[in-house]
């Protein structure tokens, strides 16, 4: 039963009981639509509403979005509850979201215990509320709450949803609370339907328009949320149910809420795969190698989840480095409201900075995050395995080397696996987990159960340059250098990607990290590029002028006194000289190809690195590029968008292209297979 009743004299309880989260499923309308005609036949005084387990309920059961929805609906369940002549109370424990909440604002009450929280985030799904919640919240909390609550989809705390007049209590136990409401006032609350819709204010809904035209730019729900709620301020509210119905119904089955509900259940099953068995170290303290950017935010991970963190370090200046990175990073918590002042100090107790490796000494996973040199991560790695456990787990953070030249160096290689971190590594959500030849099944059990405590998504990756992001990002810089040398400007390049829906474009991107990472990395990879590969000079001309990005004032824009980006008449010309030295013709390339150009290099690399094994899946190389390189969340990730165009489709145009460059386009075979067999990305595997 996924709806249970009873009465205990005149007072009903009804409990939502649909684990793990109490989604609203076809079940659950139908068992909350029986318990209104029960709750009437017996002429109960109140019914008391609540969720069984954690959550009060999480929403409409997203995963039947993709069917044609079945009776009863929803907002019917709804509008009974609300014009039922019981009243019904919500004791609300937990998560009331959604659809969730939906059912609470139809109640007569809301009661909510103190963790838990309210809201509708059905615009992080592609839809907007769909029970009527575009109406009954207006009306309870006022229009410009409501607009900013439904359109921006951030559910409140109790507290907040206590000063808003949303819920009418915060009590430790909702449902004994519910209880004790007294009889009278409750039958005075008007129902939530007959109260007045608010006042149209054309300033608001203009300032909300706004708002979401600068932070979900492109993004259709929030757009058609602020218009249903404007519609329903001059009509009954009868009236207004089937505008955010349909509104609601046409959402649901469109390309951006279902790229969006992709990315939430990849997210939810981005879990270890069943078949690594083995058990994992102690979590308990943890060795950080080097002190810097990337060091402090992993410790400051590290501290937040709870575990002790040693920094260690080469030497006295390394060691405050480390020190002042970490403080600056709780205090930054601190100033913004994310810790408390007791958390701060538990941070500070439990982190050490030091050169003493033996301080690390009963640490049984060390995580490397040193200078991106193999002979400096393998003397790290030589002194970690004397002064650690000899079973302890070693972990290095690079970006692009090869771990397993790395694991070589140990007489035990197993003990070996990559943790690639992203800056700030205390926020970015993403965790390469990357497999070398002899890893063992318990280093890469250490490295899920770590990015649980840490709560990123882990991703498993196998050995290669880059790994799985920063193969593709490598594609993707060498797509747009092309276009760039053979007539556009990187302006125009990033234009035409923030018109796809990044945050911003390549080239302003690697002016924040900087242009000397890369230059370093090319240079590592000198003795090893293939020779027939065209390589794209104007990288190197731009590192040579000291144009290394924004520390340096300049890069691929100028930024005058550290503020702005302002095109540079300087970097244009660089790619009109290279290309007139190597005697090619410059085409005006139009956004539309700059944009297919890009896309098609990174599809076509990442359905290699899918062939290859690198990436076990076409859903793991969405999570790496929505969660660690940008890619528009609302189009569900790198694959997802691919299956959108089809196999057949880019194949066609990549056959094209390679006329133009047989090596940068050679197709992947794994793409020609797909558009053979009519095979989606998302159910290709690699080859055996
Ligand atoms: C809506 O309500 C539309 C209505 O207005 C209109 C109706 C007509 N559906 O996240 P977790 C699963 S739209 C189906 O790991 P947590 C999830 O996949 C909805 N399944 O736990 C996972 O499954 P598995 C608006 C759902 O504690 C399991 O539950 N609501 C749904 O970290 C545990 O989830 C939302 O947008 C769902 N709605 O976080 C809320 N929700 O175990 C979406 C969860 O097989 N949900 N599952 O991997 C959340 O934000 C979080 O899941 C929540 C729990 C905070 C509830």
């Amino acid at each position: 039963m996924s709806v249970t009743k009873r009465n205990e004299a005149d007072v009903g309880y009804v409990e939502i009981d649909n684990p793990p989260v109490n989604a609203i499923g076809q079940s659950v309308r139908q068992g909350l639509l029986e318990a209104v005609r029960w709750a009437e036949e017996l002429h109960l005084t109140r019914v008391i509403l609540s969720g069984k387990g954690r959550a009060f309920a999480a929403g409409a059961d997203a995963r039947e979005f993709d069917q044609a929805p079945l009776e009863p609906h929803l907002p019917d369940v709804l509008n009974a509850i609300d014009e039922s002549f019981v009243p019904w109370i919500a004791a609300i424990d937990g998560v009331a979201l959604g659809g969730g909440a939906e059912v609470a604002m139809a109640c007569r009450m809301r009661i909510m215990s103190p963790g838990s929280q309210i809201g509708l985030p059905e615009v992080t799904l592609g839809v907007i509320p769909g029970a009527g919640g575009t109406q009954r919240l207006p009306r309870l909390v006022g229009l410009a709450k409501a607009l900013d609550m439904i359109s921006l989809g951030k559910p409140l705390t109790a507290a907040q949803a206590l000063a808003t007049k949303l819920t009418h209590t915060v009590e430790d136990h909702p449902l004994e609370e519910a209880y004790m409401v007294n009889t009278e006032e409750l039958g005075c609350i008007v129902p939530t339907w007959e109260l007045p819709a608010p006042e149209h204010d054309a300033s608001l809904i203009t300032q909300a328009r706004a708002t979401i035209a600068k932070k979900s730019p492109q993004q259709i729900a929030p757009v058609q949320a602020i218009d249903v709620i404007e519609a329903g301020l001059s009509i009954p509210f009868h009236e207004a149910l089937p505008i955010e119905r349909a509104a609601f119904l046409e959402l649901k089955t469109g390309d951006q809420a279902r790229a969006l509900r992709h990315i939430f259940f990849a997210e939810r099953a981005a879990k270890m795969p069943d078949s690594i068995k083995a058990e994992t170290v102690e979590l308990d303290h943890i060795a950080v190698v080097g002190g810097g950017t990337m060091g402090a935010g992993i410790a400051y991970a590290l501290l937040n989840a709870g575990l002790r963190a040693t920094i260690l370090e080469t030497d006295a200046d390394g060691v405050a480095r480390a020190k002042t990175n970490v403080e600056a990073l709780i205090s930054a918590g601190l100033k913004r409201g994310l810790i408390t002042e007791e958390r701060a100090q538990g941070h500070r107790d439990r982190f050490v900075a030091s050169t003493d490796y033996a301080q690390a000494g009963d640490a049984m996973l060390a995580i490397e995050a040193a200078f991106e040199s193999m002979d400096v991560k393998k003397d790290v790695f030589a002194k970690l395995v004397d002064a650690l456990p000899k079973d302890a787990i070693l972990a290095s953070n690079t970006s692009y080397l090869d771990i397993n030249e790395l694991a070589a160096t140990l007489s035990d290689p197993s003990r070996v696996v990559g943790l690639h971190f992203f800056a700030p590594a205390h926020i970015m959500k993403l965790l390469e987990i990357v497999r070398g030849a002899q890893t063992s099944d318990t280093a890469l059990a250490t490295g899920f159960a770590l990015g649980k405590k840490l709560r990123k998504i882990p991703v498993l990756a196998g050995v290669c340059d880059g790994f799985i992001g920063n193969r593709i990002l490598a594609r993707y810089r060498e797509a747009a250098d092309t276009v760039f040398m053979d007539g556009s400007t990187p302006w125009e390049v990033d234009e035409a990607m923030e018109m796809f829906g990044y945050a911003m474009g390549p080239y302003e991107a690697q002016d924040l990290s900087g242009l000397d990472i890369a230059h370093a990395n090319r240079r590592r990879q000198d003795a090893t590029r293939d020779p027939n590969r065209r390589y794209i000079p104007i990288a190197d001309r731009m590192v040579e002028l000291g144009k290394l990005g924004r520390k340096t004032g300049a890069g691929w824009y100028r930024y005058p006194g550290g503020n702005g980006k302002v095109d540079d008449p300087i970097v244009a010309d660089l790619a009109i000289e290279e290309s007139h030295l190597a005697k090619r013709d410059r085409t005006d390339y139009k956004a539309e190809e700059i944009k297919e150009r890009l896309l098609l290099a990174m599809i076509n690399e990442a359905a290699d690195i899918l062939d290859e094994g690198i990436a076990q899946n076409a859903r793991d190389i969405d999570l790496v590029t929505v969660f660690g390189y940008g890619f528009p969340r609302w189009r569900g990730g790198l694959m997802h968008y691919a299956d959108t165009l089809g196999a057949q489709a880019m194949v066609t145009r990549l056959r094209e292209l390679s006329q133009e460059d047989p090596v940068a386009w050679k197709v992947s075979p794994l793409l020609e297979r797909c558009a053979d067999s009519g095979t989606k990305l998302a159910d290709a595997r690699p080859r055996s």
